[in-house]
């Protein structure tokens, strides 16, 4: 759980950003402010409201125990009690992430070969249906490990043996990539976590295991951005110069996207930050030699490995 302390209390947003990301009308946000003082925005020169994201996540703090029954004045005693005593309350999830609801019915084989089926069939419809499902029966970890991975793998081989189209495999692959897109935006982005820059090694275009693992370590609570494809890996040094990430993770599936990152742990030990570098992929789990070889920090075989390698390399 994080604090609402943890938010940045820069003022950056205007009424109407923070009226859609509370759900609450400008006209109440500007009578809770007159009535309670409870917030005190920041005023451009021509006297427009400035909030910050702190702001947002108060507000969404006295919504939440609107919803479970409290009056307004009640909520913001609450909320003022809390702070009087120096203590900040836990912010909320920022979209609601998906959360298993019910008791799995069928293993999560049986659903990858669905999803197989509707993919492959182009059924959009049907393989919304059935991401939906296995999001209100299973963790996210066993969605991406059992469900997606599976699922390509046989998108892979079919493509292999001709049976596919290219345009289907790419179908299948914008879709899920989508799925995760939308799930690593479903989760707050925390200013004061440790920052992970993670993508793919340069001319790897496989990006999916990345975004998946974007996804469980924002879930974790780190400050995640996920890069995508290709990154060359000098203005990868640039960027970490600008940004001074704690840690930059990449994937790579060929010996041609590993070669460069070989000598890259080095340059980014020449960084102030001197961020580390994890990195896996197929290439390094078919090729232990290369490891020898590499600098930073090999993550691992596969995701779940390497949420436990950066918890220790980080926390
Ligand atoms: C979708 C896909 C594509 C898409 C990718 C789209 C996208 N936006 O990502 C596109 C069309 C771009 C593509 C292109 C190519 N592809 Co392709 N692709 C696939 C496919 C079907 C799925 C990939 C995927 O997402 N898998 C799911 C993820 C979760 O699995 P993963 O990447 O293997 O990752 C696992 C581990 O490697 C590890 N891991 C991966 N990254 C990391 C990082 C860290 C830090 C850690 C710890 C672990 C880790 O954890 C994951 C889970 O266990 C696979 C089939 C397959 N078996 O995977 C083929 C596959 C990988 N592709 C293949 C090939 C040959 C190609 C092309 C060369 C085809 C061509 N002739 O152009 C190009 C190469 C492009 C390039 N330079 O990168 C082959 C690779 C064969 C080999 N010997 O390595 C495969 C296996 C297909 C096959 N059966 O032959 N591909």
């Amino acid at each position: 759980m994080v604090s609402i302390a943890e938010y940045s209390p820069e003022p950056k947003y205007t009424i109407k950003v923070l009226s859609e990301r509370t759900g609450v009308r400008p006209v109440t946000l500007r009578a809770w402010e007159r009535r309670y003082d409870l917030l005190d925005p920041d005023r451009l020169d021509n006297n427009y409201r400035l909030y910050s994201e702190r702001d947002i996540q108060i507000i969404r703090w006295i919504t939440h125990r609107l919803d479970e029954g409290l009056s307004i004045s009640n909520a913001v005693r609450e909320y003022r009690g809390l702070r009087k005593e120096g203590i900040w309350p836990e912010a909320l999830p920022t979209v609601l992430a998906p959360q298993p609801s019910q008791a799995p019915s069928l293993p999560t084989s049986t659903y990858a070969d669905q999803l197989f089926k509707a993919l492959t069939a182009h059924d959009e419809a049907q393989a919304k249906q059935i991401v939906d499902l296995v999001q209100s029966m299973y963790d996210l970890q066993a969605i991406f490990l059992e469900v997606f991975y599976p699922c390509l793998v046989e998108i892979g081989e079919a493509w292999y043996r001709g049976e596919i189209r290219i345009a289907t495999e790419h179908f299948a692959s914008a879709f899920i990539r989508g799925v995760l897109m939308n799930l690593l935006g479903a989760f707050p982005i925390y200013s004061t976590a440790p920052t992970i820059l993670i993508g793919c090694a340069p001319e790897e275009f496989h990006e999916i295991a990345p975004l998946m693992l974007s996804v469980l370590l924002r879930r974790e609570g780190y400050q995640v951005e996920f890069l995508g494809a290709d990154l060359p890996a000098d203005d990868l040094v640039f960027y970490a110069e600008d940004v001074s990430p704690d840690m930059i993770i990449l994937s790579a599936s060929f010996e041609h996207s590993a070669r460069p990152l070989f000598t890259l742990q080095a340059k980014l030990d020449a960084l102030p930050g001197k961020p580390k570098l994890g990195f896996g992929g197929r290439y390094f789990n078919d090729n232990p030699d290369a490891l020898k070889v590499m600098g930073g920090f090999f993550l691992g075989h596969s995701l779940d490995e390497a949420i436990q390698n950066v918890h220790d390399l980080l926390d």
